[in-house]
């Protein structure tokens, strides 16, 4: 009798830390992400596309050595609206000019597709892409 307890304790016990180390490794181990682009000396974006999570912020660095640029999506901002895209529900953002050195960060919430571009640098295709999905 004494030694089924004994069992029993330790079948018991088992069963417990299995339970703790399953839903570890079920556990959506994402918090809010932190993604870097970089705006290069060749006039892109770094990387170009980029899929991350509702809640996510992303910060472009400005990494060129003496070139300013900039982020937008405001089709009032750019030569051609045709390169900027929002989701539905999204508002348009702008970082201003960046010189050599500074970023910008911007935290997305609405699930969608972004396209933005370089004001400076629109014409020689300096443009990018985020895309915002609750599935990554
Ligand atoms: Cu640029």
């Amino acid at each position: 009798m004494r030694n089924t307890k004994i069992v029993l304790i330790i079948v018991l016990w088992a069963a417990l830390l299995g339970t703790v180390a399953y839903v570890r490794l079920t556990q959506d181990d994402s918090g809010p992400k932190d993604y870097v682009v970089r705006m290069t000396n060749d006039m892109t974006f770094d990387p170009h596309t980029l899929t991350i999570r509702p809640g996510d912020t992303v910060t472009w660095k400005n990494v060129s050595k003496e070139l300013v640029h900039s982020v937008t999506t405001d089709a009032n901002k750019v030569r051609n609206p045709n390169l900027v895209l929002l989701p539905v529900g999204a508002e348009a953002w702008d970082s201003g000019l960046l010189q050599p050195g500074e970023s910008w960060s911007y935290t997305f919430q609405i699930p969608g597709t972004y396209h933005y571009v370089c004001v400076p640098h629109e014409l020689v295709g300096m443009v990018g892409e985020i895309i915002v999905n609750n599935d990554e």
